[in-house]
């Protein structure tokens, strides 16, 4: 009895590859006992969510790339430049559900098929949260908290009206900053470690939606695959990571993920 996948694969078709990679990611999964997912801004990217570098080009805002703005630099130069910045965001991103990519991740984590299942993003969206998410690493912050400079305490940007820019800290009155991780700064040495563990431990790492570009959170891959994971990458483009992926899925996040992960 011939199955689609089967037919396509026998007649060579274009898809025939993208089939096979599926149909390994399928089994892979299947098998595994220890996941690390590590997703980028393309598992938000059917959400509505703009991502950084699709398509081979850079955001670019008011002129400036976004790796600019993004930046310990112009947090100390242009505070209210980087909270105009980081409110556009939180504007565009206030507008988006999770897709079936996050449902996915989400329910996959509480179905309790995997003896150890940790999620490590690099997205500050909390669209993963949003979908039910629990637990997990947000390695470069979240869009929807702010930081004080000189105390560091953490508030809700919900808890603060919309004009006051830059928010002032209630616990000592200094101006506070986006609670995310620049370009320049260092990421909280404590998520590093966890994230770094999970996969050096992990039988199976799987990455979705990144270019692999930004330090350190491309190490993850590097680190699972040195240590004898298995690592499949989800993405429609190729990218650095590609070359060192096992099993590399060409398609998007949200139409793949709900193909592999067990049901
Ligand atoms: C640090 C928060 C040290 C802010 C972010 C030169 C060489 C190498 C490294 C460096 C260098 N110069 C500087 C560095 C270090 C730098 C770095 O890596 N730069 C890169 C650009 C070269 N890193 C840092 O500065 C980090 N800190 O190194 O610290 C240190 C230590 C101690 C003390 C001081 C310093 C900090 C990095 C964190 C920066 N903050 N975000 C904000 O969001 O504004 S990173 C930012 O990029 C986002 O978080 C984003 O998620 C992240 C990574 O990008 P991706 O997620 O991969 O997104 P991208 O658009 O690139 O790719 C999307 C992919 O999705 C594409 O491949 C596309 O094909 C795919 N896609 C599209 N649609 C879909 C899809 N996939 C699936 N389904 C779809 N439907």
């Amino acid at each position: 009895m011939f199955s689609v996948a089967d037919t396509h694969r026998s007649l060579g078709g274009p898809n025939s590859e993208m089939i096979d990679q599926i149909e390994k990611g399928k089994s892979t999964l299947e098998r595994a006992r220890s996941v690390v997912v590590l997703t980028g801004a393309g598992v938000s990217a059917e959400s509505g969510v703009p991502t950084f570098r699709g398509g081979g080009t850079s955001t670019v805002w008011r002129g400036m790339p976004f790796e600019q703005l993004s930046s310990a630099e112009m947090v100390q130069k242009d505070l209210p430049l980087v909270w105009e910045w980081f409110d556009y965001r939180r504007g565009v991103v206030a507008g988006c559900k999770p897709n079936p990519a996050h449902e996915v991740i989400a329910d996959a984590q509480r179905s309790g098929k995997f003896d150890s299942f940790t999620l490590v993003t690099q997205n500050i969206d909390g669209l993963h949260r949003a979908a039910g998410s629990t637990d997990f690493i947000e390695l470069h912050g979240n869009i929807n908290q702010a930081r004080c400079l000189s105390c560091a305490f953490v508030q809700d940007l919900g808890e603060i009206p919309d004009d006051e820019r830059p928010p002032v800290c209630p616990k000592c009155f200094d101006s506070m900053r986006p609670n995310v991780v620049l370009f320049g700064e260092g990421l909280d040495e404590d998520d590093l470690l966890i994230a770094y563990e999970s996969a050096a431990a992990c039988d199976v790492c799987l990455v979705v939606g990144t270019s692999a570009l930004v330090y350190p959170a491309n190490q993850i891959p590097a680190i699972a695959r040195r240590e004898g994971a298995t690592v499949i990458e989800v993405n429609p483009e190729e990218t650095a990571l590609t070359s060192a992926a096992d099993i590399s899925i060409r398609g998007a996040a949200g139409d793949i993920l709900p193909k592999i992960f067990p049901t």
